[in-house]
């Protein structure tokens, strides 16, 4: 074979990842909780190529910055794995604003890491999957899986620890997410060199982690009790710690906008007359609202009120990575 090709949802999450443990694999330094989409995504085609040296192409357009390198280095560790030397064409195609803190390279690494487990023949597991796509990008590892996801921490002395897999939210109402793009701009600084910052200057990162695995473990005692209110007010705890952590890094730096303070306020206008809706956002202005099923429409409706709102769009929960 020669060419193997695979499509992954994108992922939003609730209980978040920002911080990673020193070394070359990635690890993050926090668990995290995410919900995989079903409206956004990556396709990606993996080739055999003649050639020194690895070539990606995105939307159809040769790439030659800090990506192409994320990516030679990512199968550098495939070709380590499959005791192989043969280099790639990686042709991906996203329908995830790229850079806009909408989690792009979540879909986009664990395509690459489905693309190549076929091609190079790796024959890996779920759970190895998610181990080989979080070395890409720490959020890749959780697009493996459907729906609700689990991501766990890395540990300095086993890194097989940090793996993710599949929650059950039977007990939980039907979800969406609404998806509320706040900007057309892309970020200036990418969540990669945002979060090693926070790390090395933010006197509030330990606190960050001392804090972090309460809030992931009452996330999960609320997916199992069937509890949307606690899991979203824990979702929306989470956001603002992550956002609170790099303001007060030095310097300090934020991705939020005017607007998506007026977003965030109306989603808690509507929480307090009471819907079940709650805010939360990434490396990036836009806002993505968790919700019942249900509410989504109306709640939807609501925001499109307010002026300049670049997007709007209603999200299911997605299926897992699948070989195209
Ligand atoms: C998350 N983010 O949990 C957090 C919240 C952004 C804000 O994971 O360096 O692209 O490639 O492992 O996964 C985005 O960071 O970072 C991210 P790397 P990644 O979704």
């Amino acid at each position: 074979m020669t060419t193997a090709g695979a499509y992954a949802h994108t992922n939003i999450a609730l209980i978040k990842y920002w911080g990673k443990l020193p070394g070359p694999d990635n690890l993050p330094a926090t668990g995290s909780i995410s919900l995989t989409l079903n409206e956004f995504g990556t396709k990606t085609e993996l080739s055999f190529i003649d050639n020194p040296h690895d070539v990606f192409m995105l939307d159809e357009k040769t790439v030659n910055d800090h990506s192409l390198i994320q990516v030679q280095t990512f199968l550098d560790k495939v070709r380590q794995l499959a005791k192989q030397k043969h280099h790639c064409l990686v042709r991906s195609n996203n329908n995830v604003p790229t850079s806009a803190g909408l989690a792009s390279s979540a879909s986009g690494f664990a395509a690459l890491a489905l693309a190549a487990d076929k091609l190079f023949e790796l024959n890996l597991n779920k759970k190895e999957l998610s181990q080989l796509a979080r070395q890409g990008s720490g959020s890749a590892a959780r697009s493996i899986f459907d729906g609700l996801v689990h991501m766990h921490a890395g540990s300095a002395n086993n890194k097989d620890c940090a793996y993710a897999e599949a929650l059950n939210s039977d007990n939980l109402p039907a979800l969406k997410m609404i998806v509320v793009q706040c900007s057309r701009r892309k970020k200036a600084i990418s969540s990669r060199e945002g979060m090693n910052h926070t790390a090395k200057t933010s006197p509030f990162y330990p606190s960050w982690l001392a804090t972090h695995d309460h809030d992931l473990q009452s996330a999960l005692k609320a997916i199992h009790a069937g509890d949307l209110r606690s899991l979203g007010m824990l979702t929306e705890h989470s956001t603002l710690k992550m956002h609170a952590t790099m303001m007060a890094a030095n310097p300090g730096f934020w991705y939020l906008e005017p607007l998506t303070l007026e977003v965030i306020n109306l989603v808690k206008k509507l929480q307090k007359e009471g819907s079940d809706c709650y805010f939360t956002m990434d490396a990036g202005p836009h806002v993505k609202i968790l919700c019942s099923a249900s509410e989504a429409e109306m709640i939807a409706a609501e925001i499109k009120q307010i002026p300049k709102i670049v997007k709007i769009d209603i999200a299911s929960p997605g299926p897992a990575a699948y070989l195209l």
